[in-house]
């Protein structure tokens, strides 16, 4: 028996006051599909049998035609109907109608994928105990490309995982437990996501044959199971197989040899797998091979693999994540946020249609407070698509709740002024700015073969809530955390309150107690977990704070220090650059400054530090005794899981409070005004 915490938004409780239900919930007592009956149609009514089932107690008929007065219709909006302009292929359309002896909800799509994301906003619809009778929507998807890239190993590792081992691989082998890779496509695909990369981006030897006929069966395999759900499978490629699959001397993307080797590689790869989606590829990044080896640079590299790819509709996700990671401390020149813009925005133009280029949300690596990357909007001739990490490799590992939404909402809503005002990043990556061919979000997965998924219950809203945020990026934080707690937790309203109290105020709490004011970093390294300040300030990888007895902060002003300022459009890179209207939570990010500078909330930063550290503790204690409140009223196994991590998130922010505090007393010689205690 599968427990909750496994089932996660997809319970499906059962609901004790029917009442509330359109005639008295008989209207949920029949399925009528009359079209042929595909996987994804199979899928979407499989899901609700089984919620029905659940929620009401009672297994609803299926048939072909209306015959029961209460019925769930799915159908499929042909071409030249009128409501088929107002869709998209993803879209879809939910509508209450009267019939002659009763009433019935339409699910209605111009593909069967949209009417199974019909089928799955009906179930969020009632877990959310929307009154139904009335009910009339329509919806499209805002990005094309919504992907998951796992960072999965064949030996069952995964690289940032925190929730356990591969649910794909082990012993460098595919997994038998394809039911747990089905479960995975059901929970994406109810929150639309429509693409998922199996593999991690750094594709190591095994892996690097998973295009091979070693693997490919196995891949097809893993590709139907998504294929169900409305979900393209695509696999990480290393950039150098036609050297390491031992067919070639060289990887060259000019060379002929090279170019007819990937040709006949996607030709095979698409024998097994016809809607293949594409590759994704890490190169010349972190000691990946690349184009550079050739002296080519990454329009040479990306566009080769396109070439081979079009024929058959795949595309080729070229990630930016390029920066000289052996940089000398000393040479405080060299800024690794300039890297990404330095290395692509002068290849503007010279992509191939079929590429898009993968862009980190940040300049730096997915830190609890960076800066936006200034290639959002930057390329107009080029696709570009934006990656975030749901994976919580900065931000708590997942023994610490950090609820990402929040984040990415503030990121998506960054005004570029890519095109003048009216071009926030979320018009950028969506295509409707520049028109692009090919566009989207995508983001690093969180789970693993744990029972929950994501070792810590709370961040199963993140995985969540990044699906939901990316179909529509103008949904409020708000709509996303409350659709999580109905579906995951039920409809009490102080579980709600609570629940969602946490989940907001989690995220500051977290940056209270960590790096302040956009600096970053101060981890350990290698895993990146728990406070280190210098852990990394003499290191090769290009991400300093440069704090001393006077101190802290990273200059990348135009006028005194790295001209990263200048990466961004000119209302931006005046506001970054002027100490007077640089914000506060990204000082550091921008300026070096005495820790007696005063902040806009009329604090010292060493005044700020101690602070916010003493506070974040504060908090974290306070989210615990929230969350107690709560024994009995969710399920127990959720219930302990998140006591115990919460308990764990206490005494490492202690840890945190201490370390940092302590440095920058001895660092700076000031006193906490409050005289508490610094060791
Ligand atoms: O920040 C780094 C991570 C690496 C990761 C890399 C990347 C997959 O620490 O583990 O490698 O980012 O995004 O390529």
């Amino acid at each position: 028996e599968l427990t909750e915490a496994y089932k996660g938004w997809l319970r499906y409780e059962k609901i004790e006051d029917q009442d509330w239900m359109n005639e008295n919930g008989k209207w949920l007592s029949a399925i009528v599909s009359s079209g042929t009956c595909t996987t994804v149609i199979e899928s979407a009514i499989e899901e609700l049998i089984k919620a029905f089932t659940n929620m009401t107690g009672q297994k609803p008929a299926l048939s072909d035609s209306v015959q029961s007065s209460y019925s769930i219709v799915l159908s499929k909006i042909e071409e030249g109907d009128d409501a088929s302009n107002e869709l998209n292929d993803d879209g879809y359309i939910i509508q209450a109608k009267k019939t002659d002896n009763g009433s019935a909800v339409l699910l209605a799509g111009k593909t069967d994928i949209g009417i199974l994301y019909a089928s799955f906003h009906l179930l969020r619809l009632i877990q959310t105990r929307t009154n139904l009778e009335t009910v009339n929507l329509r919806e499209n998807p805002t990005n094309q490309l919504r992907m998951i890239n796992q960072w999965d190993n064949m030996d069952g590792s995964i690289e940032r995982g925190y929730a356990g081992e591969s649910i794909f691989y082990e012993n460098n082998q595919f997994t038998n437990n394809l039911e747990r890779i089905k479960d995975y496509a059901r929970l994406l695909s109810s929150v639309g996501i429509n693409g998922i990369s199996i593999n991690n981006v750094n594709v190591h030897a095994v892996e690097t044959k998973l295009i091979t006929n070693d693997f490919l069966p196995h891949v097809a395999k893993v590709a139907e199971i998504f294929r169900g759900y409305g979900i393209k499978t695509f696999l990480s490629v290393n950039y150098a197989s036609p050297i390491q699959l031992g067919d070639l001397e060289t990887a060259d993307p000019l060379d002929d040899n090279v170019r007819n080797w990937w040709k006949e590689k996607v030709k095979d790869v698409y024998s097994y797998i016809p809607d293949f989606g594409g590759f994704v590829v890490k190169a010349d990044s972190e000691h990946r091979p690349g184009p550079f080896t050739y002296g080519r640079n990454h329009a040479d590299g990306s566009n080769m693999l396109a070439e081979a790819l079009e024929p058959f509709g795949g595309i080729v996700i070229w990630r930016c994540f390029v920066y000289n990671c052996m940089q000398d401390w000393r040479d405080r020149k060299t800024d690794r946020a300039r890297a990404a813009y330095d290395h692509f925005k002068p290849l503007d133009g010279q992509f191939h249609e079929n590429v898009i280029l993968q862009i980190k949300n940040g300049p730096m690596d997915f830190q609890v407070r960076e800066a936006v990357s200034p290639l959002f909007g930057a390329m107009n001739e080029t696709n570009q698509m934006l990656e975030f990490q749901i994976t919580q490799e900065y931000t708590g590992q997942q023994k610490h709740v950090c609820y990402l939404i929040p984040q990415w909402k503030e990121i998506l809503e960054f005004e570029t002024y890519a095109k003048g005002e009216g071009t926030p990043i979320k018009r950028i990556v969506d295509g409707s700015t520049f028109k692009n061919r090919f566009s989207g979000i995508t983001a690093v997965s969180n789970i693993g073969n744990d029972t929950n998924w994501t070792g810590h219950q709370l961040a199963q809203a993140n995985l969540f809530g990044f699906g939901r945020l990316i179909w529509n990026p103008d949904l409020s934080v708000e709509e996303i955390t409350n659709e999580w707690i109905h579906a995951t937790f039920g409809n009490d309203p102080d579980v709600v309150e609570q629940v969602s109290i946490i989940l907001k105020d989690s995220w500051p709490i977290y940056e209270n107690y960590t790096s302040p004011l956009g600096v970053g970093w101060m981890v350990n390294p290698d895993h990146h977990y728990g406070p280190n300040v210098d852990g990394y300030e003499y290191s090769v990888w290009g991400t300093y704070h440069f704090a001393d007895c006077d101190g802290i902060g990273v200059d990348r002003t135009v006028a005194s220090g790295t001209g990263y300022t200048a990466q961004y459009f000119d209302e931006n890179a005046s506001m970054y650059e002027s100490l007077d209207t640089c914000p506060d939570e990204l000082l550091l990010f921008f300026h070096h400054v005495p820790y007696t500078h005063k902040l806009k909330s009329g604090k010292t930063v060493i005044q700020h530090i101690y602070d916010t550290h003493f506070e974040g503790v504060e908090q974290a204690i306070g989210l615990k005794e929230r969350w107690s409140s709560l024994e009995g009223k969710v399920d127990q196994e959720c219930y302990q899981n998140i006591l115990d991590r919460l308990t764990g998130q206490i005494d490492h922010a202690k840890q945190w409070r201490d370390i940092i505090n302590t440095y920058f007393l001895r660092k700076s010689g000031i006193q906490d005004e409050k005289n508490r205690t610094i060791y």
